[in-house]
């Protein structure tokens, strides 16, 4: 395995990159370093772990195809935990290790935090989930491969729409201490008021309440056609089987933080038929997203991937598709790391890819501009144990 892991864990403090990182320092040894910084620990690596598998198969078959114009592509996995200060710390161990760019965190809660600090580094950022409003504008250093809330939650109430043309009432909950579930509840109300319908209930809850039976109680209460929850995976899961078990009966929506199958042991049997809208289906008919859904199957025997997953994949894609644009024009090893991490930045955003998302590419702030969208339900097998996330549209 040619991917490495950063000095020190999660909690350990880095040194603070400097303003000047990278100065002075060039490329050598026939490699090039792209950092992976994701939950790989705590509830949050529910999403995070299918972002690792992500990163590890874009590392195998980029050098399959000749990594950078013949440099290897060393992946520099360090994990940020679930929280801020340890995505902060992963991006200043990265960084302070000379990686060319980052891909990560896993949250937007994360994001809005460390990559202020990689952005004044001058280090190029991809966001391979980090959905919520705002992203982009956090600075010219970063851009992201995850569309935003705003193009992408809006799919799932109409899809839930056509299941059921029937629905008026609407409750939304969300997690109050996260920064994505924040700004995707926002575009959930939004559509639910320009759809006619009306909005019941707006209800709260923390990603680290476990107990909802005064949340569930409220929603129920409100009589609801359809309930949409934005959360995270373990909270999110764990407030819809509440929401079941008293009695719910209607359609559930999940946002992006139930967007895993890892979920599906925390909701079990009450996970089926919860929508969610996707950014990535395994069906996209181009050469690499069939190289990528193989190696998937054939690592998993016969799974298919998942958004994250994809995602992640597009991340180190897009980088090492610029390096290998930037080489021809400069070659890398003419630049200091500075200038290189600088002209890198400028190369992803100039570019389009051809990627598991289809094709795709960047506005001048780093925003993705991306084509298709899906919705997926879940099916779950008839003992609960075992499910699927299911393409609907
Ligand atoms: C964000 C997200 C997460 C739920 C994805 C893991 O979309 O934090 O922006």
């Amino acid at each position: 395995m040619s991917s490495s892991r950063a000095q020190g864990g999660a909690a350990k403090t880095a040194g603070q990159p400097a303003a000047d990182a990278g100065a002075g320092q060039r490329v050598t040894g026939h490699e090039v370093l792209i950092g992976i910084a994701v939950a790989e620990t705590s509830n949050v690596a529910l999403l995070g772990q299918e972002e690792v598998t992500g990163a590890r198969i874009a590392e195998r078959l980029l050098n399959e195809d000749d990594g950078v114009n013949g440099r290897r592509l060393r992946l520099l996995f360090q994990d940020t935990g679930g929280d801020e200060i340890g995505a902060i710390n992963a991006f200043q161990n990265v960084i302070n290790a000379g990686v060319l760019g980052i891909v990560g965190p896993t949250l937007s809660q994360q994001a809005f935090a460390a990559d202020t600090r990689a952005d004044a580094a001058g280090v190029p950022v991809l966001g391979p989930s980090n959905t919520a409003k705002g992203i982009p504008q956090i600075g010219k250093f970063v851009a992201r491969v995850s569309a935003g809330v705003d193009v992408v939650a809006p799919l799932a109430v109409e899809q839930a729409l056509k299941l059921n043309p029937a629905i008026k009432r609407v409750a939304v909950a969300y997690a109050q201490n996260d920064a994505f579930s924040s700004s995707e509840t926002k575009i959930f109300q939004a559509t639910v008021k320009k759809k006619g319908l009306d909005l019941a209930l707006v209800q709260r809850f923390q990603t680290s309440d476990t107990d909802f039976t005064s949340q569930v109680t409220n929603i129920v209460g409100s009589r609801p056609q359809l309930v949409v929850v934005s959360g995270l995976a373990a909270d999110g899961g764990n407030l819809v089987r509440q929401l079941r078990e008293l009695g719910y009966k209607g359609l559930v929506i999940g946002g992006n933080g139930l967007n895993t199958t890892n979920v599906l042991p925390v909701c079990g049997r009450f996970c089926d038929g919860i929508l969610i809208a996707q950014a990535y289906s395994p069906a996209v008919d181009n050469p690499i997203n069939k190289r990528f859904v193989a190696a998937y199957s054939q690592q998993t025997g016969g799974g298919q991937p998942p958004q994250f997953t994809a995602q992640t994949f597009t991340g180190v894609q897009v980088f090492v598709e610029a390096l290998r644009r930037l080489d021809k024009t400069s070659r890398l090893e003419t630049m200091d790391l500075k200038t290189l991490r600088s002209e890198l930045n400028n190369a992803v955003l100039a570019g389009t890819y051809e990627t598991p998302l289809g094709t795709i590419a960047f506005d001048p702030e780093g925003e993705i501009k991306q084509e298709k969208f899906y919705v997926a339900q879940i099916k779950m097998d008839r003992g609960g144990k075992d499910g699927r996330f299911v393409l609907i549209n």
